[in-house]
């Protein structure tokens, strides 16, 4: 039994080991002080920065703990393993509690969380807390777009969001409750931004934030909500005061005058085709009516003597068809999103439904 005594004693092995750890995790934390996250993910509104260090923060402090936990798993298992010379009976010696170290390996973690904590609560505010803001609008999560709303924009904007530069904004965000099958909970996030907020049926939670680098950025649904969630992402794009003016008129031209006008009789069902792989058969079947996905099977949509009329009631002609791609529906089935949510143009109406109109038998 003689190597129980150097089992109760930490050996020059051991501090080796911990000097060893030691230099890893200083290079490791000297990393994280140094690395240029702006070069992998720009920050492009003016609170990112402040996410970023809290980011730092953590990821410094995580490095030593990461490090000397595997560390020493990894040096225990070698350095008392079982050797051929250990009696079957052997079962190592029988350590059960040391003190000072429980206290420490407590007190050490608890105070960084608390630190972390404290510190979150200085800087989530820039983001939470009220705020005057230039422009305050709605952003609506649906299956699978995301909805946006501007003051003095009677229609809705639907996942491309302009956004003028150096404009603090209020962005009220929500998840729909216009159907039962459309309140999910999806979540708005913007990685330039810093920006994740879960869009929570039923719940508005404003954010505040001020854009403040030129560019085209990603927003990404990062909430599973769902057989389209993969499709359900946008662009937010940060330009110039006049630029935003321009788009702004532009938009508020096209709410005046009702839209888009759609020539049924023009379309090209081969482009139609590549649409509907591409927009619709997220939620459609090119297959009779009752093979639904979430919306019911196309085919045969204008000679079906079992669905004479279309889900709306109205008789399935071209035009019946295309304003319901135009305008979308929401029936008992759920929701079809509109023209602009399943950003579609008129010339893509018509193409729509040159195509749907060579599905039948
Ligand atoms: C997010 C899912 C979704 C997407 C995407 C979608 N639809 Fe629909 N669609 C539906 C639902 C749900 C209905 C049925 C609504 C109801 O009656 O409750 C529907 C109904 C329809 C109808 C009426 C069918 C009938 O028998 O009356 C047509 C036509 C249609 N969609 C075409 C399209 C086309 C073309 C596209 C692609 C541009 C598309 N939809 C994209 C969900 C979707
Ligand atoms: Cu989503």
């Amino acid at each position: 039994m003689s190597h129980h005594t150097d089992e109760n004693h930490l050996d020059g092995g051991f501090w080796r080991a911990v000097i060893v750890m030691g230099i890893i995790s200083a290079l490791g934390m000297w990393g994280v002080v140094v690395f240029p996250i702006e070069n992998y993910l720009k920050e492009a509104a003016q609170q990112a920065a402040d996410i970023d260090w809290l980011f730092r923060f953590m990821a410094f402090f995580s490095v030593p703990i990461l490090v000397y936990v595997n560390g020493f798993i990894i040096y225990f298992v070698i350095r008392y393993r079982t050797r051929p010379s250990d009696s079957i009976q052997a079962t190592g010696s029988p350590i059960h509690d040391h003190s000072a170290l429980e206290t420490w390996w407590t007190i050490i973690p608890a105070a960084l969380m608390l630190a972390l904590g404290l510190l979150s609560y200085k800087v989530l505010p820039e983001y939470y807390g009220a705020q005057a803001a230039a422009v305050t609008m709605e952003a609506i999560g649906h299956k699978w777009d995301f909805e946006f709303r501007y003051p003095g924009l009677a229609q809705s904007v639907y996942n491309d969001l302009y956004l003028p530069i150096d404009v603090p904004v209020t962005m009220d965000i929500t998840s729909s409750e216009a159907q039962a099958d459309d309140a999910v909970i999806h979540s708005f996030w913007v990685p330039e931004f810093r920006i994740k907020q879960d869009m929570v049926p039923g719940m508005v939670v404003p954010i505040h934030f001020t854009p403040n680098r030129l560019g085209t950025y990603r927003i990404i649904c990062t909430e599973f909500c769902g057989i389209g969630h993969s499709r359900m992402w946008g662009s937010v794009h940060v330009v110039s005061q006049a630029d935003f003016n321009t788009w702004f008129a532009t938009q508020q031209k096209q709410s005046a005058n009702g839209g888009p006008k759609v020539n049924v009789a023009s379309g090209d069902a081969g482009a139609g085709q590549a649409l509907f792989q591409q927009k619709c058969s997220v939620c459609h079947n090119a297959a009779p009516f009752d093979q639904r996905k979430v919306g019911p099977g196309l085919a045969d949509l204008f000679d079906d003597p079992q669905h004479p009329a279309l889900v709306d009631g109205k008789k399935a002609d071209p035009a019946d068809v295309a304003e319901i791609l135009e305008k979308g529906y929401t029936g008992s089935m759920g929701s079809m999103p509109n023209m602009q949510a399943n950003g579609i143009s008129s010339t893509d109406i018509a193409n729509l439904v040159a195509y749907l109109k060579t599905l039948h038998k």
